[in-house]
């Protein structure tokens, strides 16, 4: 199975900050707290959607970020919110952390979607943190910041189209012009052993997915060679290409040729035959290959494309025309839910290590802690040592053998130990 993959970068948006204001007005003496909540960041948010089959548009752009909620503000006034990022992926992705190479989600139907990278909280402005005590406070939270992650995306690749033809038609040729598969290309039958598969990308950089099939020989039905096998295959494309040598130094006769290919498919599953389908005519930077053409032209009409697989002539011409019958046909139906397999989550609030003295402090939600904080308002940082007692930082530290006086680092604050 063909594996299209893509790694990524997601932010959330970081929360907006708190504001600290006081009001101030005529006949009011003692102005109260008057300061907003910063507003949320935005989520990043993947769906599901029916209209993409592949990765593509993930080798071209690798960072998605999601707004930042706006900062709150006097008067009361909270922040707006940050604008949700919404990441559009194709139906059968799987989304893998790639920290813990577990897999988070895997989408199985179109519409699902799923929150990745979660935005930051709004910081509490000033009037959040008026009580009884304090009627004045003057501190407030900075805005959380967004989920940060580095995710990898994998799709199974079903190929809506398919090369069909016998050996030496020109198959590996083709693909390997049109995509950037490169499967093994000689002049001998049978150089194919494995269908390869290839991303398309058409002049509108849309894409498909177009396999090129081991060559099918006369009894394919029956087993012979690797029949079966290669049949199956088939019977997996939307959309199938009959793949003819127009140069045929052996002689044979390309109509015949076709007829003989719809033979063999017919009598695997004649359903094969009701494909959507184009005859190309490969091969036409050889003069003797004209006359074949013309052949084929004469009786089958525009349902023939002339090509050279080897030139690239036709091919562009080609790669539309069957993208356009691939949209004319409605997409598979998928069935089933969203399976979100699991959230991101920490595990431990934080970890202690020792270096050179210095007791460094990690972990999301402390250096978030760290990041909300305003050191500069003597309130905030009394709160800041609450939480972290809560957290169970003190005991922490002690335990790892730390003295009065001692440095301890959290991000790149640096604090003095004290009890
Ligand atoms: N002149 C000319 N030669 C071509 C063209 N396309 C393919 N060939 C040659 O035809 C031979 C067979 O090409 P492949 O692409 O390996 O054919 P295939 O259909 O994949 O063959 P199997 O894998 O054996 O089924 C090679 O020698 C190619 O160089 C073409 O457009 N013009
Ligand atoms: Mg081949």
């Amino acid at each position: 199975m063909f594996i299209d993959h893509a790694k990524i970068y997601l932010k959330g948006g970081d929360g907006g900050n708190g504001c600290v204001a006081f009001r101030r007005e005529k006949f009011v003496p003692m102005g109260g707290p008057y300061g907003g909540d910063g507003g949320r960041g935005g989520n990043v948010i993947f769906v599901a959607d029916e209209g993409l089959n592949t990765l593509m548009d993930f080798k071209y752009r690798k960072h998605f970020k999601a707004q930042r909620g706006v900062h709150g503000m006097g008067k009361n006034q909270h922040g707006a919110w940050g604008e949700n990022l919404i990441v559009k992926v194709p139906v059968g992705t799987i989304i893998i952390d790639d920290d813990t190479n577990e897999s988070i989600v895997d989408f199985t139907a179109a519409g699902q979607e799923a929150v990745i990278a979660r935005g930051g909280r709004g910081g509490k402005g000033n009037s959040r943190f008026a009580n009884a005590i304090h009627k004045a406070p003057a501190m407030a939270e900075k805005g959380e910041l967004g989920e940060e992650k580095w995710i990898r995306l994998e799709l199974k690749l079903l190929a809506d189209v398919g090369l069909v033809g016998f050996p030496n038609a020109g198959k590996s040729t083709l693909i390997s012009r049109v995509s950037a598969a490169r499967p093994k290309i000689a002049d001998y039958p049978f150089t194919t052993l494995v269908p390869n598969l290839g991303v398309v990308l058409t002049k509108n950089k849309d894409s498909f997915v177009i396999a090129d099939i081991p060559g099918l020989i006369e009894g394919a039905h029956e087993g012979v060679g690797l029949g079966h096998d290669f049949l199956r295959h088939i019977e997996r494309n939307r959309v199938l290409l009959f793949i003819l040598d127009t140069a045929q130094v052996d002689g044979r006769d390309v109509v015949e040729d076709f007829s003989a290919l719809r033979r063999e498919l017919e009598i695997f599953n004649p359903e094969l035959l009701k494909r959507p389908y184009l005859i190309v005519a490969n091969k036409l930077d050889i003069p003797e290959a004209q006359e074949r053409f013309k052949l084929l032209k004469d009786k089958y009409g525009d349902m023939v494309v002339g090509i050279s697989g080897a030139t690239g002539q036709g091919t562009d011409e080609l790669v539309e025309r069957t993208y356009e019958l691939l949209k004319s046909i409605p997409p598979e139906e998928h069935i089933g839910e969203t399976r979100l397999i699991r959230r991101f989550e920490q595990k431990s609030p934080f970890e202690i290590e020792v270096i050179d003295g210095i007791f460094q402090v990690t972990g999301k939600r402390i250096e978030n802690l760290v990041e909300m904080t305003n050191f500069s308002q003597d309130e905030n940082l009394q709160k800041f040592q609450r939480t972290t007692a809560r957290m169970g930082l003190d005991e922490a530290l002690k335990a790892k053998g730390i003295k009065e006086g001692d440095t301890v680092k959290i991000k790149d604050m640096e604090f003095d130990f004290s009890e």
